[in-house]
């Protein structure tokens, strides 16, 4: 039963958004959701999400707030802060960043100056628009300087990475990224950043569920300061956190507040501690676990299709495919694939010669099918799915990719989406 079906208080007062939000819940359950960064939360977190938390106003830090009545929105918040520096092993946690991009924000403004020379993986590449890519302000108000990966790997290149370091003496060099399908080398970049004196951030979006659950080696002891949402890997809320050792704390929360925001999102909050509670579970480790055997699995079935990914495969939970030598473009590929009910993002592949309106590339992960409970059987499914539907959007033949969208009904049919009715 979904929203539209259920007789719910939203419903009478607005059955628009009611209807829309039913239908939405509908789509996220018929389809496969291969948007790396996309997850399903649990019943719990969405519970703390929409709670009366979010009557709140709690400007400040627990015990030190300029409004009154938060007794105990300061437990909630102490939890939250508590659990982060336990499930992460690290000093100091701050939870009330609104999401990715305003905690990276907080970053540049506690360690650095406009105009100051900062250094990040270009977006194309793999990096994150806030780690100094030219239309955001990191680009704009920094020296942003940029490194990429190698053109015969697809891997990032650490004699490039420390030549640009050392040429350019960036005061933070961000490590981390959004479409980097391989293990991330800390300690190479911790060693790199020592040599040229810069402040190591290591942005950890992505695979913040896989560090937690033990599947994928942890930036702690390499990177002073951790910059993580928490609503992809992870699990939980729209969100983020800052981490870091006891020396950064200071900074960092008063970059976050009153720096750059005003009351945090105590709904937010609070989810952000259940979810974090969750993650501390056997359970996940298992998930973090099979988010990689998954998108190992998928990998291998789509390179035996011919198809061409970056650096040749995964560590974690991404793929990102060159669909050059498929003769579609990224943007084609990924229309024809959402019809077919198989929803990802085009995207550039590293030297893209295409534009990022309409680049070469998609990308796709697992962590949202791996919440469903999927494993390896079903990823050959969806890499079979994939290839008939790219070779049905070359013929143009919407009703083979119609057909596709049949099976994937079939199959997601017969794995219960967690927080879904
Ligand atoms: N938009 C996110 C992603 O899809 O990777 C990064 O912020």
């Amino acid at each position: 039963m979904t929203l539209t079906e259920r007789d719910t208080v939203l419903a009478s007062t607005d059955p628009e958004i009611a209807r829309l939000i039913g239908a939405e819940e509908d789509r996220q359950r018929d389809k496969i959701r291969l948007i790396p960064s996309e997850n399903y939360v649990s019943k719990a977190v969405l519970e703390a999400t929409g709670s009366v938390l979010t009557n709140k106003y709690s400007e400040g830090y627990a015990g030190k707030r300029y409004y009154e009545g938060n007794q105990l929105i300061d437990e909630v918040e102490t939890l939250a802060v508590e659990r982060a520096k336990a499930l992460f092993g690290v000093d100091h946690a701050n939870v009330q960043p609104y999401s990715g991009s305003p905690a990276n924000l907080a970053v540049y403004f506690a360690f650095a100056q406009p105009g100051d020379t900062v250094m990040g993986m270009a977006l194309p590449m793999g990096g994150h628009l806030t780690h100094g890519a030219a239309p955001t302000l990191s680009g704009r108000w920094m020296n942003a300087v940029q490194y990429g990966v190698r053109r015969d790997t697809g891997r990032i290149d650490f004699d490039e990475v420390r030549d640009i370091a050392k040429q350019n003496r960036p005061k933070i060099i961000f490590c981390g990224g959004t479409a980097i399908p391989r293990t991330i080398d800390f300690p190479a970049f911790a060693e790199i950043a020592k040599e040229v004196d810069a402040l190591l951030v290591a942005d950890i979006a992505h695979i913040a569920g896989l560090i937690a659950g033990g599947a994928h080696p942890s930036p702690v002891g390499y990177a002073p300061v951790i910059s993580t949402t928490t609503h992809k890997s992870l699990r939980g809320p729209r969100g983020a956190m800052l981490m870091s050792d006891e020396a950064h704390s200071e900074p960092l929360d008063k970059a976050v507040f009153p720096g750059l925001q005003g009351g945090p999102h105590d709904h937010t909050t609070a989810a952000i501690a259940v979810a974090l509670k969750e993650a501390a579970t056997e359970d996940f480790k298992t998930y973090a676990r099979q988010i990689v055997a998954n998108a190992k699995a998928l990998a291998e079935g789509l390179l035996a299709r011919g198809f061409d990914l970056v650096s040749g495969g995964t560590d974690n939970h991404l793929i990102l495919i060159d669909l050059t030598n498929k003769e579609i473009t990224g943007k084609k590929a990924a229309k024809a694939l959402d019809r077919a009910g198989i929803e990802l993002n085009y995207n550039t592949v590293p030297f893209d010669p295409r534009k990022p309106f309409s680049p070469s590339g998609i990308r796709l992960g697992t962590p949202a099918i791996t919440s469903r409970g999927m494993k390896e059987t079903e990823m050959s499914h969806i890499a079979r799915f994939m290839d008939e539907a790219v070779e049905a959007a070359k013929r143009k033949d919407d009703d083979a990719i119609d057909a596709i969208f049949g099976e994937v009904k079939e199959l997601t049919s017969a794995f219960q989406a967690p927080g879904l009715s």
